[in-house]
Formats: structure tokens, sequence, C-alpha cells
């Protein structure tokens, strides 16, 4: 018998000031991102299993690796472009370390991404398989390079580097691809492959060779999918003053006829100078090499917009899997996946076209307190009552025969405290205490039946020595306990509370049983409106660990979010060994 009673903190806010309100919308604005989340992941898990039900595997699987990107909240910033004009360059510049292999030929092979760990590691993930491989980071360049792994003939779907890196603490994974246009067709082909999965680019050309037909065609299918481009002209070390002008007018005009300059920012930089200045610590080389001004951009990006595009293009990916034919059903999902799709624009744009989503930042975080969520206070003292009624009963019944005869005249306990009893007591001890109460019970039976037939009251009889709860001593035992216990709370807090989020849980019956002896009090409105935050709360994390258990990331589980369905339950018809309000 467990009294549950173990408490989790979680961060909750509780809010009167300017700086709490700013917490509080920050905080409103990541619920609504779940939100959106959960309800993205309520659709591909029906959808999946509208894909079993049409013996779809494939298409299953599809489902089943969206489920996981959107457990993960994995957000691809893809920086793709010609070979040679300084990708893995520029991603080890704003990384501030020389991780990724660069050079004069063709280098990259493998899509490369890079991710936030506190420490250094790699994993490589093979092709068609869910098999994974951790190696040393000195060994990558055998791994995602044209000599090491040339036309990536190791088969390797992805090589995913872990550094610690505060850039990528934005959150997203930010990817390095193989070269565009090179002798190596592999390499561009695996680029092109991996079109879909770019949820934002940055477009690497450079000052030499501007814009080539494979970039500005590369462009336009990103463009198709609305997403988010960057471009960078890079080697600006290379070029005169004089011409770099020429060549970002250039592009300017290659550009705006077709995607709109203003939203496509371009950056001049030069990448292998804004690299040997981080690593040099040379600041004012830092600013010149024109690599921070493209960083700040994205960031703002990260901090602001990027919700709203992961979201976006998750539900472009989803609605390309529900065109799936002979699916039955998906249609339906489709009309609700819309419906989605309108929210999602419309709580990521202010009236102003400002985009609303943030992330919270440490700060805002910080502001958020602690409350506790734990299960029912009441039915945690009516556990242990019953416990300790039982553990002293166990042993009277089976040593005392008054104790059999009376347990016996009452037709034993009732359901729930008969198992209670059963998990308590030894085969033995229910052995010797039990028969009487069932000899009395064969007794009765037999005097339902006269000469061959029932008795005329025989129902009435029958109803008399079944087992119930108002016959059950222990549900007697127990109710008081209940009532002490809460009367006892309302007495001790009727008054103003300094602190709400120190009030405890509480399930559904107890809550309106205390309410009712609170009623008039100060604690009667404070109980509801924490008992809702707590059920909320709850809710968010059975969401969250369906999310993850759906999309195999059970490592990204949590003990509270693992803990929510039980807890959940739990808050709601109070605790499995106990019966709230049982006898009324
Ligand atoms: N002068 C100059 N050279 C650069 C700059 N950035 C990169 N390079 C050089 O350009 C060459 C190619 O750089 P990489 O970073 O390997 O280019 P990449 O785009 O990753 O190439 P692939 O992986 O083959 O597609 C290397 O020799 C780099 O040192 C720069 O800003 N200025
Ligand atoms: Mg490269
Ligand atoms: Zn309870
Ligand atoms: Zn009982």
């Amino acid at each position: 018998m467990s009294t549950d009673s173990e408490t989790s903190e979680v961060q909750m806010n509780v809010s009167s000031d300017p700086a709490r309100e700013m917490g509080r919308a920050t905080q409103a604005q990541l619920e609504a991102y779940e939100g959106l989340k959960f309800e993205l992941a309520g659709l591909i898990r029906e959808a999946s299993g509208l894909a079993w039900r049409a013996k779809n595997e494939s298409l299953q699987r599809n489902f089943q690796s969206l489920l996981q990107r959107l457990a993960e909240d994995r957000f691809y910033l893809t920086l793709a472009g010609q070979f040679s004009r300084g990708k893995s360059t520029l991603m080890n510049a704003m990384l501030g370390m020389d991780r990724l292999p660069t050079g004069v030929v063709p280098v990259t092979s493998v899509i490369t991404a890079v991710s936030y760990n506190p420490y250094e590691r790699v994993k490589v993930h093979f092709a068609n398989s869910n098999l994974t491989q951790d190696v040393p980071l000195s060994e990558l360049p055998e791994w995602v390079t044209e000599k090491g792994n040339p036309g990536n003939e190791r088969k390797i779907d992805m090589a995913e580097v872990q550094l610690p890196a505060e850039l990528l603490r934005r959150g997203a994974f930010f990817v390095d691809t193989p070269g565009l246009g090179s002798a190596v067709i592999e390499n561009t082909k695996t680029t092109h492959r991996f079109l879909p999965q770019i949820d934002a680019l940055v477009l690497v050309t450079s000052f030499e060779f501007p814009l080539s037909q494979e970039e500005i065609l590369f462009l336009s299918s990103v463009r198709d999918l609305r997403r988010k481009i960057f471009i960078v002209v890079n080697k600006k070390d290379l070029s005169l003053v004089g011409q770099r002008e020429q060549v970002l007018e250039f592009i300017r005009l290659r550009v705006l006829p077709e995607f709109g300059s203003d939203e496509i920012p371009v950056f001049p930089l030069s990448a292998s100078e804004g690299l040997a200045a981080r690593l040099n610590g040379d600041f004012d080389r830092l600013e010149q090499s024109g690599l921070p001004r493209f960083e700040r951009a994205l960031v703002e990006y990260l901090l602001t917009e990027r919700s709203h595009d992961f979201l976006a293009a998750m539900c472009e990916r989803i609605e390309a899997l529900f065109k799936t034919p002979d699916v039955a059903g998906l249609g339906e999902l489709e009309k609700r996946l819309e419906q989605v799709r309108v929210r999602i624009r419309g709580d990521g744009k202010k009236d102003d076209g400002e985009r609303r989503w943030t992330r919270a930042s440490s700060i805002e975080t910080e502001i958020l307190r602690p409350v506790k969520i734990s299960s029912c206070f009441v039915c945690a003292r009516m556990a242990d009552a019953t416990f300790k009624f039982m553990s002293q009963f166990q042993y009277d019944l089976s040593h005392n025969r008054d104790q059999q005869v009376f347990h016996a005249s009452r037709s034993g306990f009732c359901t729930l405290h008969t198992r209670e009893y059963a998990k308590l007591a030894s085969p033995q001890g229910i052995a010797s205490g039990y028969p009487r109460t069932l000899l009395f019970a064969a007794e009765h039976l037999l005097s339902l039946v006269r000469g061959g037939t029932l008795s005329d009251n025989w129902e009435e009889q029958f109803e008399q020595f079944l087992p119930n709860v108002r016959k059950c001593r222990a549900c007697q035992a127990v109710a008081e306990v209940e009532s002490e216990t809460m009367d006892g709370f309302v007495r001790e807090n009727r008054g103003a509370r300094a602190d709400d989020s120190d009030l405890p849980c509480v399930c559904l019956r107890h809550l309106a049983a205390i309410v009712q002896r609170a009623a008039g009090t100060e604690l009667a409105a404070p109980m509801l409106s924490q008992s809702a935050a707590v059920l909320k709360r709850t809710a968010e994390n059975m969401e969250r660990f369906a999310l993850r258990h759906g999309g195999h990331h059970m490592e990204l589980v949590t003990d509270e979010e693992l803990a929510s369905s039980e807890k959940g339950l739990n808050l709601l018809v109070g605790q499995p060994n106990v019966r709230p309000l049982g006898r009324s």
C-alpha cells in the first residue's frame, strides 16, 4: 500500500508585478505553442493508426518519424550552396570551434547536424535503419568527408555532432550539407534529398562566384516550401571594396524579382576571417568579418519566428503525407489540420504583423515560481489509516474467534477493503480468519430456500447479508479519519493566506467536500483555482509524455511527466486504495 505522497517541483507562475506579467505573457505563448504541438501530435497519431489499418507500413513509419521530430522540437537551420563556398567554415566560425572538416576540394559528403550538448560527441545515423553508432569527434572526417566516405558510400543518413557551443542553446540544429554542383553527383543528390527536412535555409554563396544556376534552383525549391531564407555572401576578404557593391547589387537584382529582397536578408561576410578572429579572441577583426551581424540576425530569428515556422513546416509535412491515396480517413484529418493551421497563422502573428512567439529566456523562466504537484493529501491520510487498520485487523482476525464471528456477522468487508486486507494478510492468516464468513454466507443461502423453492422475500434477505460499504468496519474507521483530516485542514487555513501556491493537492471529491466546509472563508476560492492549475499542469505533463513516448524519445521524459498519468487519474477520482466519501 503506497501513500504516494512524493511531490515534484514544477514551474508555474504567480504574478502581479510587471516583471511577472512579462513572464506570464511568455508562459502563455509557450503554452499556446506547446498546445498546438500537442494537437499536431494527436493528428499524427490518429493518422498513424489509419496507416496501420490500411497496412501501409512505409506511411506509418513516415508518421512515426514526424512524431519523433515534433517530440524533439528539432528545427533544422540548414546551410546549403555550391561546393567550396565555405559552408563548413562558416559553421565552424559560428560555433567558434574548428570541428567540421573543410578544404579546397569538395569536402562534405554527409548531412551533418550540429546540436548542443555539454560535452562533445558524435552519433552516426545509418540510412534505412534505426541503428546509430557513437564515434569520437576526431574520427568525424572518416564519416562525413569525400575522402573518408566518398559519395557517402557508408550509407549514412546523418552525422549528429553535439558540441558545447552557446549559439546552439537557442534550440536549433545547425545542419551542414554537401555542396551542390561538384563533380561528385552523389553529394548534390544528398542535399536535394534533404530539402523537405529544411526548416530554415542559409544559402552560402561567395563573392567570387555569386549565385550559381544550381543555387538559384535550390533557392526556389526552398522558397516553394515557404521556408525562411538567409543569404550569406562569403569570402568577402577575397573581393575588393569596389567589387563588393557590384556583387551585392547583382544578387539583389537576381534575387529581387523572384523572391522579394526585403524578405531575404543578405549578409556579406568572411567565414575564415571570422573563425580566425574568434579563435584568437580578436574582437575588432571579428566585427570586421561581418559574422556577428549575421549571427545577431539568426538569434533574433530563432528567438522569435522560429516557433511559428517550425509549426508551419510541420503542418506542411503532415499535409503532404495526408495526401497519400487509398488510406481511409485521412481526408477527415486533413480538414482538422487546416483548422490547426489557421490558428497557427493567427497565433503566430500580432495585428501589426510581428510574430508573437518567443521562447522563454532564462530571466523570464526564473520569475516563474515552483508549485507542488502531489497526490490528494486527504486520500493519502486515508490510505495510511487503511494500512494501520488492516495491520491490526489481520492479526486479530486470524487469532481471535470473537473477531471472526463478528466479522462473519457483517459479511466481511466491502469489496475494496477485502482486497486491501488480502494484500496485507498472509495466506495462512486469511485461511484461518475467513472460513466463518464463508460459512455464514452459506447458511444464509440455504435459508433462502424452503422445501426446494425460493422463499417469498428472498431478495430482501439476500440483500441483507451481501457485503457492503455501510456494514464495512474499515470504511467506518477510514471515513472518520477522512472527516477529521478535512475539518482540521479547513480550521487551520480558513484565514487569508500569504501564498496560495502552498495549498495542497486534492482529488475532486475531496475538493468538493473541502470547499463545502470552507464556503464563505478565504480558503474556498484559492483551493479551486489552485486545483485547476494543478490539473492543467498535469494534463500538459501527460501530453508531453505521450508526445515523447510516441516519438520514441523516452530519454527526454522527465520523472514528473512519467508520473503524470497516474497522478492525473488520482486527482480525478482519488487514490486507488481508498474510496473518497465512499459512505455518502
Ligand atoms: N579566403 C577565404 N576562404 C574561405 C572563406 N571561407 C572558406 N574559405 C575556404 O574555402 C574552402 C572551402 O571551404 P569549406 O568550408 O570546406 O567549403 P564548403 O562549402 O563546406 O565545401 P563543400 O563541403 O565541399 O561543399 C576552404 O579552403 C576554406 O578555407 C573565406 O571567408 N575567405
Ligand atoms: Mg563542407
Ligand atoms: Zn482525495
Ligand atoms: Zn470498506
